[in-house]
């Protein structure tokens, strides 16, 4: 199985480009991000206890998000390989995933890195605030709050990635479709 990681800042269109790359490329897409609205919106005591510090703009604790991961690898079959999304987003989250990867004769491929202009982020969020209703989306404050942890806490995986030569940066700035093409020219090279 061939393994990726899609990284950037909030708003850098991991999502967004996560969805379509997975459908292309028959990849278990698992979004860590999703997963915790998923809880939210079940009511799950777990989703009580994520809401307050999501909505805050901050990261959950490592241990829930690895937890989440590594139930959903074990339960996949017939895919050519996973879309990490949102996950790692710590030195230490990473570390986990690869153990998680080694034990099962796997390792991460290629860690895809969307670079986006900082306000072209700020414009992205806010415009989906307007249509999705996320509550971390709504107040400018949180959104920053949240650019300054990946900058503090997630960035730091960049030069984790790029001492094991899988760092890969990606123009993240223009339409969905072109940032698409670009995405899929560089995964192809490993499917
Ligand atoms: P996530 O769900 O991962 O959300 P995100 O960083 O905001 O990015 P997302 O992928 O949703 O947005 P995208 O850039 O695609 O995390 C949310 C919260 O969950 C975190 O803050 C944290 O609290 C918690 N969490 C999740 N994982 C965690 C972990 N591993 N550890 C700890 N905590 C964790 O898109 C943004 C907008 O831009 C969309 O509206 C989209 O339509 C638009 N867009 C995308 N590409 C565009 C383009 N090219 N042009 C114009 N608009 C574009």
């Amino acid at each position: 199985m061939v393994n990726f990681l899609i990284f950037g800042p909030p708003g850098s269109g991991k999502g967004t480009q996560s969805v379509r790359l997975a459908e292309k490329f028959n990849l278990m897409h698992l979004s860590t991000g999703d997963m915790l609205r998923a809880e939210i919106a079940a009511g799950t005591d777990l989703g009580k206890r994520m809401s307050s510090i999501m909505s805050k703009g901050e990261l959950v604790p490592d241990e829930v998000v690895i937890e989440m991961i590594a139930a959903k690898i074990d339960g996949t079959k017939g895919k050519a390989g996973f879309l990490f999304d949102g996950f790692p987003r710590t030195v230490a989250q990473t570390e986990e995933l690869e153990k998680m990867l080694n034990k099962r004769e796997m390792k991460i491929d290629s860690m895809l890195v969307l670079d986006v202009d900082h306000n072209e982020l700020v414009k992205r969020l806010m415009l989906r605030a307007e249509q999705s209703g996320r509550p971390d989306d709504k107040d400018p404050a949180v959104v920053e709050n949240r650019i300054d942890v990946y900058k503090a806490k997630t960035e730091p995986i960049i030069d984790y990635c790029r001492k094991r030569g899988i760092y890969q940066p990606v123009n993240g700035m223009g339409t969905i479709d072109d940032i698409f093409g670009r995405l899929s020219k560089l995964m192809k090279k490993y499917l």
